[in-house]
């Protein structure tokens, strides 16, 4: 992929990686497979393409239709590609040669494709296993189901259990050349949410606001690692932006994130008024999430679990709230019991790297590990990331407290955590909104540290940066 930062020796990362998992795997083969254009509205109108995360991490190559076979006993890897014939210099330009790929992922073996098959063939008439992580996308079960000559239903349960783990555990933990490609993304995830706040007035639109952070990524060459939340709807947790005109008094709930261009993410949140200053109802509410999210950042480091800062930031939430009236009771108690999720009914973070929500496509081994269940608890079954933490791991850290309208109508007519939760005084806010506040964190071996450059969050430093005026996109000439 282009753009990889100097003073790595890439094809050498690669390598490495790809020699490990051979070493964990130990027998069989092991198939990685790339991602291919997914059509808008007919086959030739794709979507940008963006490649398969694993696929990155193991060989760093961005191009659709790739496939690459891992002999963990022979300790040799192939690539397969699509040799470009003239019809694709005449329409996409002359690219690079498959010699030029596989020597920038570090192979030194690369296949037409249909060989793919051939080798896929005889590792099954020699009955060997056949290592594959769970495809997420309809065209990559078909593609499965194609070569390794099954239905798709096969295809899903076949899945490699002992790879999903070992990616999992080598993905998990960070490099400082990774650490390097999420501190790009958020150099420009400042530049976004500063414009956000200067450009955000009455009167503009949520999808105006929006459409300006993107501008800003796109123009430096990165995608959004997912679609940005702009929004004077906090409270509903994932809303797409929209025509919605901002009101005075409202508070603007911006969550976005660049994406490196090699594919790493940044997940950032802030919250602020959409006039440039804050009410003092809303100061209140602003400084319960933002010392909860000080304080579980504080909390988080080796060997600590993240569901126990999780529990406690609920606590510290609580507390919170009580001072306002809106909760009552032992703090403990209500966390126990869940009565905080009214007001808080997510987690309090994620793994992050190539993905915003880092390997979510193999499930709870990431975040939970192979003993621990998740919860079913409102609230604490959307906990993500639950495991102790360890030196490497790159998490968020989003607290948020919302007023949901629907969710506050139910529980109040259901009488639940009555013991916990003062109705009368939540219905004074039930055209509040949200506040949410989000820093994305590397675990050290002493603590934790917040990443990429400090992007306005105190109460004075979020007023003055929406009182700045816009910094154009492109300098002036
Ligand atoms: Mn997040």
């Amino acid at each position: 992929m282009s753009d990889k930062s100097a003073g790595h020796n890439w094809p050498e990362i690669y390598r490495r990686r790809r020699e490990r998992i051979r070493d964990r795997i130990g027998d069989g083969v092991i198939l990685w497979l790339g991602n291919s254009l997914q059509p808008r509205n007919y086959e030739g109108n794709t979507y940008p393409f963006r490649q398969n995360s694993h696929f990155l991490y193991y060989a760093g190559l961005s191009k659709p239709e790739l496939a690459m076979l891992s002999f963990p006993d022979a300790g040799r890897d192939i690539l397969f590609a699509e040799s470009p014939g003239i019809d694709t210099v005449i329409w996409n330009g002359p690219g690079p040669s498959n010699e030029d790929l596989a020597q920038d992922a570090g192979i030194d073996a690369v296949q037409d494709p249909r060989r793919l098959q051939t080798h896929l063939d005889l590792a099954r008439k020699q009955e060997r296993p056949i290592h594959y992580l769970p495809p997420y996308s309809a065209s990559s079960i078909y593609r499965l189901a194609a070569l390794l000559k099954t239905g798709p239903e096969e295809v899903k349960t076949g899945v490699s259990e002992i790879l999903m783990e070992e990616v999992s555990k080598q993905r998990s933990l960070k490099s400082e050349a990774e650490i390097e490609q999420i501190e790009k993304a958020l150099s420009v995830t400042d530049r976004m949410h500063r414009a956000c706040m200067a450009a955000a007035r009455p009167g503009a639109r949520e999808i105006e606001l929006s459409g300006l952070i993107q501008s800003i990524a796109l123009s430096r060459n990165m995608q959004q690692a997912f679609n940005p939340i702009v929004t004077v709807h906090g409270e509903v947790l994932h809303n797409d932006s929209k025509e919605t005109v901002v009101g005075d008094g409202r508070l603007v709930l911006n969550d976005s994130g660049a994406e490196s261009p090699m594919g790493y993410a940044s997940d950032i949140t802030r919250t602020f008024p959409a006039n440039g200053k804050f009410t003092d109802i809303q100061k209140e509410i602003y400084q319960i999430v933002l010392r909860v999210q000080l304080e579980a950042i504080d909390m988080a480091k080796p060997g600590v679990t993240y569901r126990d800062v999780h529990t406690a930031a609920c606590g510290i939430m609580v507390d919170g709230l009580k001072t306002l009236g809106l909760m009552r009771g032992d703090a403990a108690e209500a966390v126990e019991a869940g009565a905080h999720a009214l007001f808080f009914p997510h987690g309090i973070g994620h793994m992050m790297g190539l993905d915003v929500h880092d390997m979510e496509d193999l499930g709870d081994i990431v975040g939970y590990g192979k003993k621990e269940p998740r919860s079913g608890q409102f609230g604490l079954k959307y906990l993500r990331l639950s495991r102790p933490l360890e030196p490497g791991f790159v998490l968020t850290v989003e607290p948020g407290i919302y007023f949901i309208p629907a969710l506050i109508d139910r529980w109040q007519s259901e009488r639940r955590h009555e013991a916990f939760i003062n109705y009368d005084r939540v219905r004074d806010f039930v055209t509040f909104g949200g506040i949410r506040i989000e820093d994305n964190i590397l675990v050290t071996s002493s603590g934790s540290k917040v990443l990429g450059p400090p992007i306005p969050k105190t109460i004075p430093e979020v007023e003055e940066a929406c009182g700045c005026s816009i910094q154009p996109v492109w300098p002036p000439v």
